[in-house]
């Protein structure tokens, strides 16, 4: 028997489940429904529905396929969280979610999520790559147009076109400045589709930055088996995490918002210093984590940590984004290094490495990039980076591993043109794909250059 709304009584007990009307208001259109969005935002907004607020369903978008709308549309929208530890899995039944629309069939119906006056807020989990931008930052606009981009132009206009108030759209992803790259990129899509509605847009919307933060294993069908084992009830849906989660917004909504704070998520006047850690020392590590532990023949990420060489070198990248980052209020970025260790450990997870290691090109630079740069401007290095970007060039050669990777094609052919001697110049010097964010100098060329000849099988 599958979870729904009719099947809810049939849950084992001691599984937690919405207390609220779910035939209230959508106040929320939220694009990229992935595991991600369903364990955090969505988590969050059931919380505050919850405890009584009202008008912030959820409408998800599913931008790629429609395979989460099979998972979910059947269940009502309906799916589990489990949290895993060492401990006993709490699991909750999460009722946020309306339904999922799926991007290149229900064009017309996001347009109209979008133009109701109930919604207030857009949000985003599309990826790093699902903001389309170019090597230089700037929006790529024929990729763009296959992406979230003119659905929501569309809703925009519509909502001008009444008479409506703006809206607030809240990047969700881990880019460095999320909201600001998200108003920038969406203002240069309407200067060049429509101008007015593009200074409409500048005037009425607002894309406050937000720092997001909880580790989202992809579901497996063992996952899927144990679940229905404990529930009673199969879950199509069902996301597996972590207990931690750590949500950090940027206090600039162009109108009303759930609750979000109450429960847990912080409103904060600026979110970079707490962006700036989580995306170098969390992302920058598991990045590290997957490239050389791939190497070292793990498979996963509380694997990788317990193997004491790819411990020193993490610790080593800790150390080093450190005093690259200007520490907000209440931060302290030593614990933070230490709690992160820990969550890295959690051994019930099953945090594959392949998983992290995909779309690194996307990854890089706001991991890695903007460390070594900072560290640069001070006259310094970081040798635990440099052995990382060593096993990624050796991953994106192409011939160890399947690369999954939007820039997958030119680095291989990178590798093919520049060989051996000439692949860190090729991506990192001038021209490179990956030059507008820093450039490595002569010595960082000839540590990068000695990893590479360490690692076995690379010619
Ligand atoms: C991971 C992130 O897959 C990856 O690249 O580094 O998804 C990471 O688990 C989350 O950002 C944690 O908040």
């Amino acid at each position: 028997m599958r979870l729904s709304q009719a099947t809810l009584g049939e849950l084992a007990d001691g599984v937690a489940r919405p207390l609220y009307d779910r035939g209230q208001g959508v106040g929320i259109l939220h694009f990229g429904i992935g595991a991600f969005h369903r364990a955090q935002q969505a988590w969050y907004t059931d919380a505050c529905l919850n405890a009584g607020e009202a008008g912030w369903m959820i409408e998800g978008v599913s931008m790629r396929s429609a395979a989460v709308a099979h998972q979910l549309d059947p269940q009502d929208g309906l799916y589990t969280v489990t949290e895993r530890s060492s401990g006993a899995p709490r699991t909750r039944v999460v009722g946020s979610v309306r339904e999922v629309l799926v991007a290149g069939r229900d064009a017309a119906a996001v347009a109209d999520r979008i133009a109701d006056a109930a919604c207030r807020i857009v949000s985003f989990t599309v990826t790093e790559k699902g903001y389309c931008r170019q090597a230089d930052g700037s929006l790529d606009i024929p990729l763009a147009r296959e992406g979230f981009y003119p659905l929501l132009a569309d809703g925009l206009a519509r909502r001008r076109a009444a008479g409506l108030f703006g809206l607030t759209l809240l990047s969700c992803d881990n880019l460095s400045a999320n909201g600001r790259q998200l108003s920038r990129l969406m203002t240069q899509y309407l200067e060049e589709t429509d101008r007015d509605l593009a200074a409409w847009f500048a005037d009425t919307c607002r894309t406050p930055d937000s720092m997001v933060d909880r580790i989202v294993p992809a579901t497996g069908e063992d996952d899927l088996r144990d679940l229905e084992a404990r529930l009673g009830l199969r879950d199509e849906g069902a996301v597996f995490t972590e207990p931690f989660s750590q949500w950090v917004i940027e206090d600039d909504f162009a109108g009303p918002r759930p609750g979000w704070d109450d429960h847990g998520a912080q409103i904060v006047p600026d979110v970079a210093p707490f962006e700036a850690a989580k995306l170098r020392m969390l992302n920058g590590a598991h990045s590290l984590l997957a490239y050389a532990g791939l190497d070292r023949g793990h498979t996963f990420v509380h694997e990788a940590i317990a193997d004491p060489h790819l411990r020193a070198l993490v610790e080593a990248l800790m150390a080093d984004a450190m005093p690259t980052i200007a520490a907000g209020p209440g931060q302290d970025l030593p614990s933070y290094a230490e709690a992160l260790l820990a969550r890295f450990a959690n051994p019930a997870l099953h945090h594959r490495l392949a998983q992290i290691a995909i779309d690194g090109s996307q990854k890089v630079p706001q991991r890695w990039l903007d460390t070594l740069a900072a560290r640069q401007a001070r006259g310094l290095r970081s040798p635990a980076i440099l052995t990382g970007i060593a096993h990624w060039l050796r991953h994106v050669r192409g011939d160890v591993r399947a690369v999954d990777d939007p820039a997958a094609r030119p680095l291989a052919e990178l590798w093919h043109s520049a060989g051996r001697g000439g692949i860190v110049g090729a991506v990192f010097g001038p021209g490179g794909p990956l030059a507008s964010h820093w450039q490595p100098d002569v010595k960082d060329v000839a540590a990068i250059d000695a990893h590479l000849d360490s690692l076995a099988s690379v010619a």
